[in-house]
Parts: structure tokens; sequence; C-alpha cells
């Protein structure tokens, strides 16, 4: 999760290689479509209902075969021509849906961050990635093991912690999530902590008592500062498509989501979806995974995915 510019080859390359599934989909049919043919309405409509199939959603696929249309029109274009329109195209869609997470500039210590989401999205190893490289970059980190369902879940933390060499609050099986973080906030206030990251256990967005509980783990957090969590994090995993979408509303609703997170992006052909779930979101996209090892959580750039889903090489 290094920053962009220090790395930018290595961060593209990896992005890239993460969308590789996606951006073969998604030209391989375009690609063939248009190379060496006038660009007419036929094949513009043709192209959004290939846009439409990579799960863009149908008014995103709209715009972007508008947009691709309007540079392109009445003209042949190059296998290239035809990726850079695209993917422009694609880049405007997702610009102002950018957010960044910056947990190290600002006036709150500890710097509160609560992962949510449903079970199995991604967060117990988000949560892990984003430890390991704040301590990297020389912060105070501590961890809280929220998810006191599963005695697995508060061993997987120990390893990630133990890894980073960040200090893991952790009760037993079992114990209230919500008292958990109330006390991790306190110790990581008298320990002077620059960054504490919370997990909690997944939830299905439907079910009442466990949305509730999430609330309660918010609400005392704001005992002991008003504002906090300064950072929700909603992570989504992408294979899941478009059910992503009825996530959102239910957690934002419950735990105010600051941020998304979009995990697995490599593990699926359909990473277009981003593209309607960051215009649906009532809060932007702020971190991407694509696989499994601790620089595979990027910050998201709404130009460099937009290139990399296309296949196109950094600029
Ligand atoms: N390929 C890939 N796998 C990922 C990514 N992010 C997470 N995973 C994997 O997804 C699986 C579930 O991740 P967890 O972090 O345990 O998910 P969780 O949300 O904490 O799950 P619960 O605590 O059970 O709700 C693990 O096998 C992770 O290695 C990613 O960006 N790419
Ligand atoms: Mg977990």
């Amino acid at each position: 999760m290094t920053d962009a510019s220090s790395d930018q080859r290595g961060w593209f390359s990896r992005l890239t290689q993460g969308l590789t599934r996606t951006s073969k989909q998604m030209t391989e049919q375009v690609v063939s479509v248009f190379t060496k043919v006038k660009l007419d309405q036929a094949a513009l409509d043709q192209l959004e209902d290939l846009l439409i199939e990579a799960d863009l959603g149908p008014q995103a696929a709209g715009r972007v075969a508008e947009a691709f249309g309007r540079s392109r029109f009445g003209r042949e274009a190059t296998e290239s021509e035809i990726k850079e329109s695209l993917a422009e195209a694609i880049a405007a869609e997702l610009a102002p849906h950018q957010g960044r997470f910056q947990p190290l500039y600002t006036v709150h210590k500890p710097y509160v961050v609560l992962f949510v989401g449903v079970n199995g999205s991604g967060k117990t190893t988000t949560l892990g990635k984003i430890a390991a490289d704040l301590k990297r970059r020389g912060a105070k980190v501590m961890i809280a093991a929220g998810d006191t369902f599963r005695a697995a879940a508060i061993e997987q933390l120990k390893v990630w912690g133990e890894r980073a060499g960040v200090p893991v609050v952790a009760k037993h099986i079992g114990a209230d999530a919500a008292g958990l973080a109330y006390e991790a906030f306190e110790q990581a206030r008298a320990e002077q902590i620059d960054v504490l990251l919370i997990d909690t256990a997944g939830r299905l967005q439907n079910k009442s008592a466990l949305m509730d509980e999430l609330a309660k783990v918010v609400r005392v957090l704001k005992k002991l500062d008003p504002s906090a969590p300064h950072e929700t994090l909603l992570v989504l995993d992408a294979t899941v498509g478009r059910n992503a979408l009825s996530q959102m509303e239910a957690f934002d609703r419950t735990a105010g989501v600051t941020g998304v997170v979009m995990t697995k992006l490599d593990g699926t052909a359909r990473g277009g979806v981003l593209i309607p779930v960051a215009e649906a979101a009532q809060a932007p996209i702020k971190l991407i995974g694509v696989g499994e090892s601790i620089d595979d959580l990027q910050p998201f750039d709404a130009r460099g995915f937009a290139r990399s889903l296309v296949g196109l090489e950094a600029e």
C-alpha cells in the first residue's frame, strides 16, 4: 500500500496484473468489434451492451459509450486508440468517487478506524495489510480484535499483529465487542497510539440483532470522542458483483460509512462492478485489494484503475 509516487511502476503492474481477468473480459470483445471499422451507432449500441455485460451497470455503460462515441464517431481506430478512449471515459466516471485514506494526516490521536462488512469480505486481511503498512511508515499502531465471535478470528489477527510488530488487544470468545472497542480506545489513548484499527465480526446486513451490535460499537466509541470513529471502512468483496450494492446502504445507515474498500478484484472477471458501486456509494472508494500480499492493497486511483481495466500501460 506504499504511496503511488514511491514505486509507480511496481504499483501499477500489480494493479494491472490483479485486474487481468477483468481486462481480458472487457477488451477482447470490444477490441474485436471496433478495430478497423468506422464507428457507427450500431457499433456504439453493441459497446453499451458489452459494458453492461461487464457489470458496469446501465447508466454508466450508457455514458461511457456516449463519451467514447463523441471522441471516435465516424472514424477508424487502432486497438490502443480504442483502449485510450475507453479508459478516459471510465476514468471520468470514477474520478468524482475517489477518496483518500490518510490516517496519519490528522489532529485525532489516536485516529480510530473501524472495519465493517459482511462475512468473508476481507476486513481482517485489509486491516492486517494496513497495520503492516502504517508500522512500516513509522506510525504507532494498535489493533483491537473486535470480532469476538470466533477463536479463529482472534488468532488470525494475532498472526497479523505479530507479523507487523503491532500489539493486539483481544478478549475471550463471546466477549462484548463494544466493551472491547471501548477499552482498546482507552488503552490506545494512554499509550499515545497514532492509529487504532478495530476489526469487527462479519455480519449480514439484514440481520438486525447483529447490526444493532455494530451500532453499539460506534456509540461507545463516541462516548470517548464524539468524532470517533474517524474512519469507518466498509469492506466489499468484488466477486459478489452487484450484491455489494445492497450491502452499502444498510452498513451506512448503521455505522456511517466514510470510505469503501473493494477487495478481491483479482479474483473476478467482473471488476467493472466497481463502477456502479462507486456511483451508488454514499462514501468514496478509498482502497482496493488486487491480491493477497501487503502491497496488493492500494490507494484507489480512478485513472490508474481505468487504464488497468482496459489493459493499458502506465502513463
Ligand atoms: N485474492 C484476494 N483475496 C483476498 C483479498 N482480500 C482478502 N482476501 C482473502 O479473502 C478471505 C477472507 O478474508 P478475511 O480478511 O478473513 O475476511 P473477513 O471479512 O475478515 O471475514 P469474517 O471475519 O469471517 O467476516 C481470505 O482468504 C483472504 O486472504 C484480495 O484483495 N484478493
Ligand atoms: Mg475477519
